[in-house]
This record gives structure tokens, sequence and C-alpha cells, in this order.
């Protein structure tokens, strides 16, 4: 037993990469006492749900960071090179360097000379079971599970190259406890895309229950499968999703006000660690993430009546809750007020969210999580869908002139709002944070969606053209992929717009003054159309 150093600051760039694209990962800080006991409590209830489910250690898998050389030329002496020791703390959400250049660093990486006698000492930041393996070199510490235990790896680095470090036991690699430990010159390569196990991870948003019309309220069963799914983020980019149902977002799931659901869930055999769902419909405890805490390979079940309308996010609610967000685990969910909703010519769903990647936005090849980067709320994509303008081209949204549309947008987050808005015209009517019980707001441009929530707007369709459908936190939009389109086709009426500056006459009288409007007002039977209300200017 060592006594425990106080980790500083956050403030030290990652060695060796102070020129590399990929310092800007490169800062980290202490986790939050708060926070971190916060983490401890729920991945301690994790480790007793699977310790009750008969979980087996999971050691293998795949290595996330890929060794670039397997040995030195034999015919070359190993130089005796000088002894260095680094210092990590181990706690669930990561690796935290204590002294040195790497001091107060997350899963820092670890450069040493070919030839250096290393020595790596775990000190146990948590009470909690971690140990550190190291691959290449394929050697393991011994574990600890008292704060301030210690261990140590002590070898020669007799191999170049770059060789992940990690911790064993399950679920915490996931959570972020991996770094790298670089032994000479070499650097840590982004590898080749991988292979992909679906050619579009995004939801279609076209592909929703219909509007449910019965006037009496029922047994809904839903089913919700959480596995891992390979796909591009853009092409010549690949990223393994962590998903409900095979997309991101996951299902559209429509229910009736005072209707009883039966949530069935199954966590695929293959997944690679514990999934759960947390309904923000839900009136009941952790929205139903306690009773879903599920294993890869079974089952979890229960029900609960929906007695709140509005439109609602569910999401993965295992820790590190934020890192199962980031990596896909979310979806929205309708109540249904009792009145329904007016008819519309289409229905579209929309879920925002972030991507925390190793390597900057566009470098080719395998993508991976970066629990910094999650951290420091640094996203490498902010997406629609899941991908990088994932609603565009063959997969844009399609509607004609005087088509009446619903969009239902979700803010997943997990960490960023998202100001969503429409290139070229405006929301006629828009439910603001999911509530579908208040007369809408009329005529706004950006609409605010907090992360874990939603929106809804309506409009029609008036002139034809491209509507890019955007965050309006605009980098999000033009640099990092949240970014749709809608096309609209039809009849260019000129006297909405007209390219040659020719007079516009009577625009007024598209909408049918003194009518209501097509979409006004049904909802609750008080909203006042577009045309009567006031006027400014
Ligand atoms: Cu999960």
């Amino acid at each position: 037993m060592t006594a425990t150093t106080q980790t500083g600051a956050a403030g030290i760039a990652r060695p060796n990469e102070s020129g590399g694209s990929r310092s800007r990962w490169s800062l980290s800080g202490e986790i939050p006492p708060s926070r971190s006991l916060y983490l401890v409590y729920l991945a301690v209830g994790l480790l007793l749900a699977e310790a009750a489910i008969g979980v087996v250690l999971v050691t293998g898998g795949a290595s996330l960071l890929r060794p670039t050389s397997s040995s030195a030329p034999s015919e070359v002496t190993v130089p005796n090179g000088p002894p260095v020791a680094f210092e990590l703390k181990a706690f669930i959400t990561g690796f935290v360097g204590v002294g040195g250049a790497i001091n107060g660093v997350r899963d820092p990486t670890l450069d040493v000379g070919w030839g250096d006698h290393v020595t790596v000492t775990l000190v146990d930041g948590e009470a909690m079971q971690h140990d550190l393996h190291l691959d290449g070199y394929n050697l393991e510490t011994a574990w600890v599970s008292t704060p301030g235990a210690s261990t140590n790896l002590t070898f020669q680095a007799t191999l170049e190259g770059t060789f992940a470090y990690y911790c064993t036991f399950p679920g915490h690699r996931q959570n972020g406890m991996q770094g790298a430990l670089v032994v000479g010159a070499a650097t840590n390569p982004i590898g080749p895309e991988a292979n992909l196990t679906t050619s579009f991870i995004s939801h279609s948003p076209t592909a929703i229950p219909p509007p449910i019309t019965r006037n009496y309220s029922t047994t809904v069963n839903v089913f919700l499968h959480a596995i891992e799914e390979t796909a591009e983020i853009e092409p010549g980019v690949s990223y393994t999703y962590w998903t409900y149902n095979g997309t991101v977002p996951g299902p559209f799931l429509r229910v009736r006000v005072n209707d009883t659901v039966v949530v069935h869930f199954y966590n695929d055999p293959s997944s690679s660690m514990n999934h759960s769902i947390d309904f923000h419909a839900v009136t009941g405890p952790g929205g139903g993430a306690s009773a879903t805490q599920t294993a890869p390979g079974h089952w979890s079940n229960f029900s609960f009546l929906a007695m709140t309308p509005g439109l609602f996010v569910y999401h993965c609610g295992t820790p590190n809750i934020p890192t199962h967000i980031a990596n896909g685990m979310f979806g929205m969910f309708l109540v249904q007020p009792s009145g329904g909703l007016p008819p519309v010519d289409h229905e579209f769903y929309l879920m925002e969210s972030e991507l925390y990647l190793d390597w900057p936005i566009h470098t080719m090849g395998n993508q991976l999580f970066n629990g910094t980067a999650l951290l420091n709320v640094d996203p490498t994509y902010v997406v629609f869908g899941g991908r990088y303008d994932a609603y565009t081209g063959v997969h844009q949204l399609n509607v004609s002139v005087n088509d009446t549309v619903r969009i239902f947008f979700g803010e997943a987050g997990p960490n960023l709002y998202s100001a969503f808005h429409m290139i070229g015209s405006m929301f006629d009517e828009s439910w603001l944070y999911g509530d579908l019980t208040d007369p809408p707001l009329h005529n706004l441009q950006t609409v605010p969606v907090p992360p874990g929530s939603t929106a809804m707007m309506q409009f029609m369709a008036l002139y034809p053209g491209n509507y890019p459908l955007v965050d309006h936190q605009i980098v999000n939009a033009i640099d990092k992929g949240a970014f749709a389109i809608l096309n609209v086709t039809g009849w260019a009426n000129h006297t909405i717009f007209n390219r040659s500056g020719a007079p516009i006459r009577e625009a007024r009288d598209l909408r049918t003054p003194g009518a209501e409007s097509p979409l006004s007002g049904l909802l609750l039977g008080r909203a006042p159309a577009r045309e009567e209300r006031p006027v400014r200017g």
C-alpha cells in the first residue's frame, strides 16, 4: 500500500501530441468528488446486478488500439534504457495520471523509449475493483479494490509500437478506462475502416407508427433490443454504435394517454456490456432503468401506465450513462393526448446527438470512443440520426407544395442543446419541451431543445426548393454534421418568392384569410390561426 497523491488540475498536454491533431483531446481534469461518488454508486449497483445474473469476466475482445509493430528486429540488440515510472489512479471513468507530465491527464499516453525499464503503478481511486492490462506485452496487474491500494507492472520496453492498456473488469474499458503505451517513435494512427454490420445506421425519419385514432385505452407491448452495430459515420469512417433495434435513434414508440405499456427489453448476447432503458414517459424509479439493467443475452420486462401525454425521450440508463447515450442509445416516445393530433400529410422523426471520438472529424478509418472528449464536451461530430449529414441526398425528406408537415424532434445530447431551425421558412406552430397539453407558439424561426427533451413543429410547405433543417448553433450544422434537407417540389408561386425582384401581390391570400389554417387550432381547439393574430410593424 502506498499513500495516494492528489492529482492536479487540468492543463497538461499529452506528451508527443503538442503539434498533432489529437492535441485537442489532451486536457483533462480530476473527477469532481460528487460526480465520482454518483458514478461509483451507479457502478456498484451495476456490478451487483451483473453478479446476480451470472456475468463472466470479459477480458478479451477486439483491441481498441492497434499495435503498429509487434517486435523489434531480432538482429538488433535492445538498448538498456533508463528506468521510467508512471502512476495511474483508477476510476470507473478512466485512469488519471499522477505526477510528472501526465499529472491530471485522463487516460494519458505513456511515452517511453525502446529499451526503457518501465514501472506502471496503479492506485485505486475509489472503492471499486480495478486492474490494468497491457496489450502486446500481455501483462496484467493484480486487482485493487480499496481507495489507495496499489499494485504495479515492471517490464523492459522491448517491443516498439503503440499498445493499449485498460481495466479488464466488465464494462470498465467501455466506460473509458483505456489508454496507450507508446514505445519508441510510434504514434497512434487510426485503424482501417472496420467491417460494417449495417449499411446505414440512421433511423428512417418516415418509419414511424401511424397516428392512433382509437378513443379508448389499451395495452401496448413495446420490444427493444440492445445491439451493437458497426456502420459508417460518413463514407470511409466507421464506428461501432450501441443501439436500440439496430438504428440511431431507436424506434419511435407511440401510445395513447392512459395506455398500459409493457416493455420487453433484450440485450443481445453479442453486446460488450449491460444496457437498460430510462423512459422519460415513465412515472417510476429511473424511468424503468432500475427494472431493466440487463446483461448480454438476457431479457427484462416491466410495465407502466402512460398517464402523462407528451413527446418524450428515452435513453440507456446504464453507467456510464453519457457514454451509452453518445454511442447511440436513445429514441423517442410519443404519448398521444386523448384528442389525438391533427391530421397532416407528413410526419418526420429526427434526433440530434453528439459523437466523441479519438481522431478529428473526417479522419478516414475506424473511429473510437474518447471519454476525455466527452468529459470536456468537445464533440467530434454533432449529428442527426447518428451520422454526418444523414438525411441528405437519397435520404433527404421529401414533401410537395401545400403539404402539411409535422416534425418530431429530440435532442439526445448527451450534453448539447439544439437550436433547431429550418433555413428558408418558419415553423407555423411549435410545441416546446415535449409539452402537447398547452397551446403552441407560432411562427418561430429557431426552437430551443435541451438535452433530454423534444419539440414538435408543424408547418405547410409553400414554395419549392431545398430547406435545410439544422442546429443553428451553426458550427454543429455546417461543420459537424447536424444537417438535413427537406425537399419541397411543386409549383413555384411567385407571389411568395420571386428571384426576378418583380412586385409581390396578394401573398397573404395564400393562407385563406379569415379562415383557420389547415393546422392551427386542431390539436387543442383553441390555438389561433396565423392570420388572426395581430401583425407587428
Ligand atoms: Cu446502454
